[in-house]
């Protein structure tokens, strides 16, 4: 896979021992839970997108730390940056910019699939890891997601549908989302949430994924039992994203 030559790359131009002396490997994270129940906010964690497979460019005007001070001043949960070149046009350099201007819990987007990924999730900023079980084997989840709380971080585990679910219940996972978009067709439907929620156990914190765009929908979300929702696109198309999350 692309990934795997990605992080070859990576290791031999910066070595595991190299990214723990990086300052910002020493720092507490945030933590997510926390941030997500937090009565003055809003359960939403914001995405900074600048294209994506399905849309191509979808802002390009917007600096991440104009936008993601926006999205934290409007009363976000926590922040999302995509740090994936090929698909995403992000950038690691986005994540550390985006922490120096955040007090909330920051999320790597990113396909994760090694361990070197997550230290440097934690040397460039990051506060919450994202694993995908759709790429990742159970005996995978449970080793990265182990590691990922040995640096202190949290640990998001994604889900599309209820087999995905089933190799999923550790205890090293702090959030389950239901991403409503399929990774292999982009074809996005709430469905999955509503299908999937009563299934999650409720010691996770629950987080709908993708193609969410107003208010109402947040509501029934709520309803039926999510605490956090992901949110992208629809705030990063607009003219301006900073005063979309107020709306
Ligand atoms: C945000 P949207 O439809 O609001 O832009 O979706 C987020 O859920 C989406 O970017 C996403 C994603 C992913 C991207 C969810 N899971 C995995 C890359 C990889």
């Amino acid at each position: 896979e692309r990934k795997r030559q990605e992080v070859a790359d990576a290791k031999e131009k910066t070595s595991l021992d190299e990214l723990k002396s990086y300052p910002l490997f020493e720092r507490t994270c945030y933590n997510l839970k926390d941030s997500v129940l937090h009565p003055d906010r809003s359960g939403i964690i914001a995405e900074y997108k600048r294209a994506s497979p399905s849309k191509g460019l979808i802002n390009g005007r917007h600096s991440v730390q104009e936008v993601v001070q926006g999205y934290q001043n409007a009363g976000a949960s926590a922040i999302s940056v995509l740090t994936d070149k090929d698909f995403f046009q992000g950038d690691l350099a986005d994540l550390t910019a985006a922490r120096e201007v955040l007090t909330i819990p920051l999320l790597r987007k990113e396909f994760i699939i090694d361990e070197y990924q997550i230290a440097e999730a934690k040397a460039y900023g990051a506060d919450i890891i994202l694993l995908i079980a759709a790429c990742l084997s159970k005996e995978e989840i449970k080793t990265l997601s182990s590691y990922a709380k040995s640096l202190g971080l949290n640990v998001l585990l994604e889900i599309h549908n209820e087999e995905e679910l089933g190799k999923s219940l550790f205890d090293t996972i702090d959030a389950i989302g239901v991403n409503n978009r399929n990774l292999k067709d982009f074809v996005v439907s709430l469905d999955h949430s509503y299908d999937l929620v009563e299934k999650i156990p409720n010691q996770y914190i629950k987080v709908s994924e993708s193609g969410i765009s107003d208010p109402n929908t947040i509501n029934e979300l709520k309803k039926a039992g999510f605490q956090a929702f992901l949110i992208g696109e629809n705030f990063m198309k607009t003219e301006d994203p900073m005063q979309a999350i107020q709306d």
